[in-house]
Order: structure tokens, then sequence, then C-alpha cells
């Protein structure tokens, strides 16, 4: 694989999708070939899921939920991440495997050392494709707050309230001080420019 993997993680409404539209055009700028995608979804299929997985009207166990997301996930590595690799191109992925070992795992009681049968299911998942870098936005939730009742309608998790993003932080914590290599931490809460900046010093060091 030619291409560089780079994955965007952090609680609910934290400023992924905004920054990896910035981090693109940069990159593009500077010569390079991007492709933006999401998880869950990036594929009809995986979409399909997406809609079953975020459906707030639909109670799920969190083992139907982990293969959901791992299903949805080995569509979008055959279909969008690995060709695109294969072909040079720098994939930046909103979402990926950090969030169900976060979401499906810590959440649910599990420490990091006690993640290695999830680990397990997502490497049949992905095939062995793995992030070259993830940056991990990090936020306080009440300090977001304002900017997620902005937008309205919550989905299946936004809908868990704050006590639920406060422990979902601490998961992203906790995943990006057992990987500090791979998982960078970027402070979410200074103004989009700001924050972009941070992110782009730290993918031209790393990548
Ligand atoms: N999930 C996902 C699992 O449980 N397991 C898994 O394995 C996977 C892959 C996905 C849900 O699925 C769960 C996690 C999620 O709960 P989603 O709809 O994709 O659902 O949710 P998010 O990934 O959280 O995406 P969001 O769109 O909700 O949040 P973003 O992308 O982090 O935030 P963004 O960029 O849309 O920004 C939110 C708002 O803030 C403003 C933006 O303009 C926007 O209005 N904003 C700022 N305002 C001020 N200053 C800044 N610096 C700002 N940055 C952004």
């Amino acid at each position: 694989m030619t291409g560089k993997f780079i994955t965007f993680e952090g609680i609910d409404g934290v400023g992924k999708t905004t920054q990896i539209k910035l981090v693109a055009q940069h990159l593009t700028e500077s010569g390079q070939q991007v492709v933006i995608t999401r998880e869950p979804g990036g594929t009809a299929i995986a979409e399909k899921v997406r809609s079953i997985v975020l459906d707030p009207t639909l109670q799920l166990s969190v083992r139907t939920e982990a293969l959901l997301f791992m299903a949805s996930r080995s569509e979008h590595v055959e279909q969008i991440i690995k060709p695109a690799l294969l072909a040079g191109k720098t994939v930046l992925c909103d979402r990926f495997c950090d969030s169900t070992f976060v979401y499906q795992g810590l959440t649910h009681g599990l420490k990091v050392e006690d993640l290695a049968d999830l680990k397990a299911l997502n490497l049949q998942a992905t095939g062995g494709i793995l992030p070259d870098l993830t940056i991990v936005l990090d936020a306080d939730p009440e300090q977001l707050l304002q900017r997620r009742n902005e937008r309205g309608i919550a989905d299946r998790f936004e809908n868990k309230g704050l006590a639920f993003q406060e422990n979902l932080r601490q998961g992203f914590l906790a995943l990006a001080a057992a990987e500090p290599e791979r998982i960078k931490v970027v402070n979410a809460l200074g103004s989009v420019e700001e924050v972009s900046e941070k992110i782009l010093s730290i993918i031209i060091r790393n990548v």
C-alpha cells in the first residue's frame, strides 16, 4: 500500500467532519490525491447498516451493534479504503476502529487491556488494514452542548446524555495513552482555523 490512511475520532459533534474537509483541501492543494469517507457508511450496504445502528427507535444489544459496525467496515475497506490506498491516495476517514473500541468496548465496562476480542474481530473485518495516524479531537462535552443543540435532531448515541459523552471522551484518551505513536490528541475547543493548524502540523510531522 503506498497511500496513507488517516482517521479522525472523538465524541459526537466535536468537529471531525469540519476538520476533515480542511485537511482534504490542504492536502489536495499540495498535490495529493485525497479520498474522504466515513463510518458507519461509505458504501451502499454500509449506509444501510448506518440507518439501522443510528436509529433512535431501535434497541440493539452491544454485541449486535459491534457486529453491524464490523460488517459495515468490511464492505467499506474492501470497496473504498483498500483500492484508494493501493492507488497511492490519502484516505481521510471520519471514525474507524477506535470508535468501536470506545463505543462498543470501553463504555461497556471494558478496559483497554480487555479489547483483544474486539481487536481480533476488527482484524477480520479490515483484513489487517489499520490507520497510519489517528487524530482524536478532544473537548469537554459540556462545552460542546451549544454546538450540538444548534444542530437539532440527535441519533441513538447522542441521545445518551453528558455523562455518556464524558465516558466516551475518557475512552478515547485511554486509547491514545496506550498507543501514543499512532493516536494524537488535539484540543478541539479553539476556532475552526486554530484546530485545523494543529491537525495539519501533526499530519505533516507524522505521515
Ligand atoms: N459509532 C461509530 C459506534 O458506536 N461505533 C463505531 O464503530 C462507529 C464507526 C456516528 C455514530 O456512530 C457511533 C459513533 C457516533 O455516535 P455520526 O452521525 O457520524 O454518527 O456522528 P459523528 O461522527 O459524531 O459526527 P457529527 O457530525 O455528529 O460530529 P462531527 O463530525 O464531529 O462534528 P461537525 O464537524 O459536524 O461539527 C459539529 C458542529 O460544530 C460546528 C460545526 O459547524 C457543526 O455545526 N463546529 C464548530 N463550531 C465552533 N468552533 C469549532 N472549532 C467548530 N468545529 C465544528
